[in-house]
């Protein structure tokens, strides 16, 4: 039995990853993810130039979740362009590591894709279309033109591989205009979901936001998201391209949680809240579990279950 999977011509030891923005934003909490048992993992989404972000407390563990406005704070682009550099240089032949980017504009997001383009960086770039808390920046991929406009504007000049990271979608019209629009571009994937942008959680004893940013409206992720993560990767499952691959993001808190993104089609998956609850050690726990998950139901790779997902019209 294996956890082994091929994604953009490398197998990884097993599918799990942080999710962006988790464990990722420091050269120190990187070298943990490299150590820990994730099949491959992510840097902080970075803009041009170094952010503080938004005031603290920016980010709250509530009973069934995560809420967060934390404003994009990262140590600039350079920061991470040399650590990947660096990264490569000492890991040749290992797993490809995944860099975000999350422009302040479209002109932003450019210029950094130029730079990696013409740097010697040959791992999987993201480009983050769904930050829901830089105040008076909404989201980009809600806009269904401006999404169009920028990958037009991106294939042009980038040929490395590149994803995407979307906000969650609540609406079929939604899934079948945002599908159309990506099937156009030679994405190796997409990734679903950010958090659920603008929750509003208020604690029952004082009265009070949780987090300072916003008057407490935040991004939301774990338990609460898991139906809406496993819905976006179902519904870009069956629409795109078979050559996007997805990855799934969204309430991964356990094996069953990993062995459900699969099922709908996910072949990566990323976890944000609970890695942020438990640390990288996360890792080995959920990859045991999914492991035990395979076994009882008599599976030896993920390859014989991944997008296998019962419907009750068949
Ligand atoms: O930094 C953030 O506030 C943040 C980002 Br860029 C994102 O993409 N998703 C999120 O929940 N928070």
């Amino acid at each position: 039995m294996t956890l082994e999977t091929t994604f953009f011509n490398h197998t990884f030891a097993n599918p799990f990853m942080n999710a962006s923005g988790v464990h990722c934003m420091t050269v120190s909490e990187l070298a943990e993810l490299d150590r820990s048992s994730a099949g491959a993992f992510i840097t902080k989404s970075c803009t041009l130039t170094e952010r503080a972000g938004n005031p603290e407390p920016r980010y709250f563990d509530v009973p069934l979740g995560s809420i967060n406005s934390m404003g994009l704070p990262n140590l600039g682009f350079s920061y991470y362009l040399d650590y990947a550099l660096a990264y490569e240089k000492e890991n040749e032949g290992k797993q490809p590591l995944f860099f975000s980017i999350a422009g302040m504009s479209a002109a932003g997001n450019l210029e950094m894709l130029t730079m990696i383009e013409n740097s010697a960086f040959k791992g999987i770039t993201e480009l983050n279309l769904s930050c829901p808390n830089v105040p008076g920046k909404p989201q980009l991929a809600y806009d269904f033109d401006a999404t169009f406009d920028l990958l037009k504007q991106v294939f042009a000049r980038f040929t490395k591989p590149l994803g995407i990271k979307l906000p969650p979608y609540f609406d079929f019209a939604h899934f079948d205009q945002m599908a159309a629009i990506l099937n156009q571009f030679p994405l190796t994937y997409v990734n679903s979901i950010n958090s659920i942008g603008n929750g509003l959680y208020i604690d029952p004893k004082s009265d009070s936001v949780v987090i300072k940013p916003k008057d407490g409206f935040g991004g939301l992720g774990g338990e609460y998201v898991k139906p809406t993560a496993l819905a976006n990767v179902r519904a870009f499952y069956t629409r795109l391209n078979p050559e996007i691959k997805i990855i799934g993001t969204g309430g991964i808190r356990n094996g069953q949680d990993a062995y459900e993104h699969l099922l709908c089609g996910a072949t990566m998956l990323q976890i944000g809240t609970e890695l942020h609850k438990e640390g990288p050690a996360i890792f080995d726990r959920i990859t045991k579990e999914l492991a035990v998950i395979m076994e009882e139901k008599g599976y030896d790779s993920i390859a014989e279950f991944r997008g296998k997902l019962k419907t009750m019209n068949e």
